[in-house]
């Protein structure tokens, strides 16, 4: 067994490998950015190194800081988590060169998987169902069209062959609509993955998200651990997963099927570690169709965790020292049932807009059946610069029915004061019929005026600011030597350098927002617009402006796509009128509070 391993990630999937390292009684090395000095994944770690600035390009995905930082600490290992470099089959290679080793599939499982139209055809060699369509790239629009109309028939699935999780994703309902669906999965592809590849599947009209979590070792075993349904997503954002499925949606039997077809799909690529064979349901039909396969460990884990009892990311890292794996398929046995709720810094009443933000007072809740995986604690800055996940809220319970009503205790129980999250999003979803009937909520998803409800009725109190002056207190700075995090204390008066950091031992004081970010926050709480004038209620870069200067518009038309958190956020108009200004173009960084566009009284 490996006796250090180095984290290449952030949050709370930093957290949740640490605690799994402790557990085997392995070291455990951080890395951070500038913006992650206080992290709780920083603080948790036994070393912990400064990386780079906020940027990810130049921190957690600086593949050759991160292993010189491994070589300089003794790391044999390093664990990549999700996100970030934990799907780089380069850098799965990079580490082997290293002579440091990859938690996670080889290289060329990565490959194989990583490329959509590869998998496609590897998975239909092995005898393992795909979506119906084609398994090779679609180079021109025309092949598209004949393609869609004599073999596949309508509507039709365009997808990008780099793409995953739903990026580059377009349907087409009828043939007018090919085109535009066959250049937006392109341009996507190539913006998101530079690969402008596209291929076709039948586009099925509301399947389930079902995916199965797999394990392999390198003594010849694989084994699958049941489902996960995660059909609750918003444009592709998985919101809730639950394991097992519903009953009524997937029988022993079909348990059966689908994790053998799983299995099949990870032993074709020589799958090593955890990882996720992800597939459409037709829950009329039965009918089970590979999607994906992810090759870590993801964010759901957990819920597989709470019904099957063994630890996911401990048997990846036995796995990956030439471990065979604990538990064999006979030992798999399925108890009760779990789900997820994803909580993230974002505002459901107003599109899932991302809601960066400091927390004030943090309280998780607990008692039986509880677990939060979280990144945070009072005081922590959610920035737009990376993922908007704050924590995940999982429960388990004896049925569906228990678990729901034990998660609505657990979402009621969570404070998290200063920041907009989903908690109240999850507790309305949970309360309704349609999660009570298992349906996929697609509809409810997308429905303005329930969402609308959801709104924040005035914006969450600001965190208390620290004293400015009072007795001596122990103080602890963070103090970085040649890049490696030390704590040191001091006893003295507040104040001064690096008081945010201070705290009495144990709680951290939540740091004051500076003026600026204060005056923002203002900003945004007043609404993003007055008058005639857009402004825009977040940071990111402008995407698209399918708008023109002197432009008529109506009332909720797209003025411009703001992508900020890894997600595309469609900014409308207000009101209707004519566009008098439009100071932005696409490339454009924007901040929380620009002028996007005035619309004066046509
Ligand atoms: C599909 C589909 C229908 N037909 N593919 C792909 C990524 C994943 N996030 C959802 N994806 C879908 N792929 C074909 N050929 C519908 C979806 C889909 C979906 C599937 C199950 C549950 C919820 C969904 C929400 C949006 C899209």
């Amino acid at each position: 067994m490996f006796s250090k391993i180095l984290i290449a990630n952030r949050g709370e999937i930093a957290v949740r490998i640490i605690r799994a390292l402790d557990e085997l009684g392995i070291a455990s090395v951080a890395v951070y950015s500038e913006l992650d000095r206080d992290a709780p994944h920083v603080a948790r770690a036994g070393e912990a190194y400064l990386i780079g600035p906020a940027e990810a390009a130049k921190s957690y995905l600086n593949a050759e800081r991160i292993l010189e930082v491994a070589g300089r600490c003794g790391a044999e290992a390093i664990h990549p988590g999700y996100g970030f470099l934990a799907e780089n089959a380069a850098f799965a290679r990079a580490c082997e060169e290293a002579g440091i080793v990859f938690i996670g599939p080889p290289a060329s499982a990565i490959d194989a998987m990583g490329s959509k139209t590869r998998a496609r055809e590897l998975m239909r060699d092995a005898g393992v169902p795909i979506v119906p369509g084609t398994v090779e790239a679609v180079a021109t629009l025309k092949d598209a069209e004949r393609i869609a109309a004599d073999e596949i028939g309508y509507p039709v699935a365009v997808k990008a062959a780099g793409g995953g999780g739903g990026k580059g994703f377009r349907v087409a309902l009828e043939p007018g609509e090919l085109k535009s669906a066959f250049e937006g999965a392109a341009r996507e592809g190539e913006k998101f993955f530079s690969d402008a590849t596209v291929y076709l599947e039948r586009y099925l009209p509301d399947p389930r998200h079902v995916e199965v979590q797999v394990l392999a070792d390198g003594h010849g075993t694989t084994i699958h651990l049941g489902e996960r349904d995660c059909s609750i997503q918003r444009r592709h954002q998985k919101l809730i997963e639950e394991s097992p499925a519903p009953e009524w949606i997937v029988d022993e039997a079909l348990r059966e099927r689908i994790g053998t077809i799983a299995v099949e799909a990870a032993k074709a690529v020589d799958y090593r570690g955890a990882g996720t064979v992800e597939g459409l349901l037709d829950s009329e039909t039965k009918e089970y169709y590979f999607l994906e396969m992810n090759t870590r460990v993801q964010v759901e884990h957990t819920v597989t965790e709470m019904t099957t009892g063994i630890d996911i990311v401990k048997e990846g890292i036995r796995v990956a020292a030439g471990e065979p794996l604990s538990v064999g398929q006979a030992d798999v046995v399925l108890r009760g049932h779990a789900i997820e709720c994803r909580i993230n810094a974002e505002d459901a009443s107003t599109k899932f807009a991302p809601a960066p933000g400091r927390i004030g007072a943090y309280v998780e809740p607990g008692g039986p059946g509880v677990r939060v995986d979280s990144g945070v604690r009072a005081g922590s800055e959610i920035s737009p610069m990376y993922d908007p996940m704050v924590a995940k809220l999982i429960v388990w319970d004896a049925d569906r029915e228990q678990a729901t009503a034990r998660m609505l205790r657990a979402l009621a129980e969570y404070e998290i004061e200063g920041l907009k999250t989903l908690i109240a999003f999850h507790r309305a979803l949970l309360a309704t019929e349609q999660w009570a009937r298992g349906e996929t909520c697609r509809d409810l998803l997308e429905d303005r005026e329930w969402l609308a409800a959801l709104a924040f009725d005035k914006p969450p109190a600001a965190p208390p600011p620290p004293a400015d002056e009072g007795e001596p207190v122990e103080q602890t700075y963070v103090v970085e030597v040649s890049g490696r995090k030390f704590d040191v204390r001091v006893i003295g008066p507040p104040g001064g350098p690096g008081a945010a950091a201070a705290g009495n031992g144990a709680q951290p004081t939540p740091k004051r927002p500076t003026r600026a970010a204060r005056e923002r926050s203002a900003e945004t709480a007043s609404n993003g617009h007055d008058g005639d004038t857009l402004a825009s209620p977040m940071q990111g870069n402008v995407w698209k402006v399918p708008v023109q200067a002197g432009q008529q518009v109506v009332a909720g038309e797209i003025v411009t796509i703001i992508e900020a958190m890894k997600m595309e956020n469609e900014i409308t108009a207000h009101k209707a009128g004519v566009i008098a200004e439009l100071p932005i173009s696409e490339g454009d960084a924007v901040r929380s509070g620009d002028v996007l566009a005035v619309i004066r009284d046509a």
